[in-house]
């Protein structure tokens, strides 16, 4: 083995994981008793109450909590067919979809297509969870992983033992196994030499299926795929591929790059022309996802909750901005809000509260580290002060959830200063 020949070993494999129908087979994991049957996620927000209320009326000798959900009685389910409203599918089984029911889908349309389905509410809590949970896996057996999402990542397997191992499989069935011990979850992978055919090689043996694409595959598994399986064509550049009668890979791969520089700009004709040709030399990125995000700082001397009211107002108030800036910088929103201080002995105490609703403004972080201010002893000189928020999640799926409408008003925070506690404990 010379350097110049690369060897079996610096083959260049990137895996996409994706878990199967994903918030489906979560809830499945609750009721396990609704496996194979057609089952639908969407229409409402589940609120755990409603269910177990409803069963302790129907089924009163029973006594019915968040244990026993796997003995909750078929026909108890509401059926989708009952359904009257505007909501919107999220995910189905594979039972469902054999129906045609998919995601994206009016739940009353779906409602036609299979009115036997069960219809069951999402649980976003739930599924980040799991999410959390089956990352948290993967990293443990290869540390290159970025997250594209609630339910998928790319890995790089290339440096990791066994990765290279029948193109990936091996590493790969690992994995799934893996997950499925720890979760109950199933997941499809696809292997290939970069992340544009491994996002389209994890679909092609859905579910739980494994799927491995080397280059000399191209021109059997990837030409005769419709353009849009590309990630990153659209249905716009699709439309506009079909006016000059491209419609699969493989017919966007015979065009000129030139021509398609011409009639679809140059970086973006260039990209089509690579993507066509399997061409992608795109990093796994490692997306650390922060637990919390704090801000802390040493006095230059001891400062006392009385007597320095003002200074630490002002320095508390600041680290609460700071926290605000990281946050929104970040793209974060969080409502676990904490404090740190550590006394002139060296001591540290925390505390911390979590909030039912997500916070991103500098003075909702203040007000609320200020009443965990309230749960701490002043009467010693204090050397360091810090302000953290932990319980994350990301502010564009905060939004999507559409969380911001069960948020509490903005607290009208006009307390002054370190003026949260008026006199000292003890
Ligand atoms: P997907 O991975 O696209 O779908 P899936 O996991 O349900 O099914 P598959 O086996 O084909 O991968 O999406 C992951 C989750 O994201 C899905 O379970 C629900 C959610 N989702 C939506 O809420 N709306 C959507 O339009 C899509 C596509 C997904
Ligand atoms: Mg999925
Ligand atoms: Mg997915």
């Amino acid at each position: 083995m010379t350097s110049d020949h690369p060897t079996a070993a610096t083959l260049r494999r990137i895996a996409h994981l994706d878990m199967d129908a994903f918030y489906a087979s979560v809830e499945l994991l609750r009721y396990p008793q609704l496996k194979g049957l057609p089952v639908v996620i969407g229409g409402s927000r589940r609120r755990e109450d409603d269910l177990l209320g409803r069963l302790r009326e129907a089924y009163p000798e029973h006594a019915w909590s968040a244990e026993n959900l796997s003995e909750i009685p078929l026909d108890f389910f509401p059926r989708i067919s009952g359904y009257t409203g505007r909501g919107v599918i999220t995910t189905a089984t594979y039972a469902a979809r054999q129906f045609g029911v998919g995601s994206a889908m009016g739940v009353m349309k779906a409602a036609k297509l299979c009115p036997d389905a069960i219809l069951l509410p999402v649980d976003f809590d739930q599924y980040r969870h799991y999410s959390r949970r089956f990352k948290a896996i993967i990293t443990e057996i290869a540390p290159v992983m970025e997250n594209r999402g609630v339910d998928e990542v790319y890995i790089d397997f290339t440096e990791v033992p066994g990765g290279q191992r029948e193109g990936g499989r091996v590493l790969a069935r690992l994995m799934q196994k893996a997950i499925f011990e720890d979760t109950g979850l199933t997941c499809s992978v696809g292997v290939a030499p970069n992340k544009l055919l491994a996002k389209m090689a994890s679909e092609f043996n859905k579910p739980n299926g494994i799927s491995i694409v080397h280059e000399v595959d191209l021109e059997q598994l990837i030409w005769p795929l419709p353009c849009r399986k590309i990630n990153g064509i659209g249905p716009k550049a699709e439309a506009k591929l079909a006016t000059h009668g491209i419609h699969t890979i493989g017919e966007l791969a015979q065009r000129d790059r030139t021509w398609l520089m011409e009639h679809f700009g140059k970086s973006y004709g260039a990209w089509l022309h690579d993507a066509a040709h399997g061409q992608d030399d795109r990093a796994v990125e490692i997306s650390s996802e922060p637990v919390s995000i704090s801000r802390e700082t040493t006095f230059e001397h001891d400062l006392h909750a009385v007597r320095d009211r003002e200074a630490l107002g002002a320095i508390f108030t600041r680290l609460s901005a700071q926290v605000a800036d990281d946050l929104q910088r970040k793209g974060y929103v969080g409502k676990t809000i904490g404090i740190k201080l550590r006394y002139d002995n060296f001591q540290s105490v925390t505390r911390d509260q979590t909030l039912d609703h997500y916070i991103d403004q500098a003075t909702d972080i203040r007000h609320a580290a200020g009443q965990c201010l309230k749960r701490v002893d002043l009467t010693r000189r204090l050397r360091l002060l810090g302000v953290r928020v932990g319980s994350l999640m990301k502010r564009e799926d905060w939004q999507a959830q559409g969380l911001r409408s069960q948020e509490a008003p903005a607290s009208p925070y006009t307390e002054s200063l370190f003026g949260d506690i008026d006199a000292p404990h003890g």
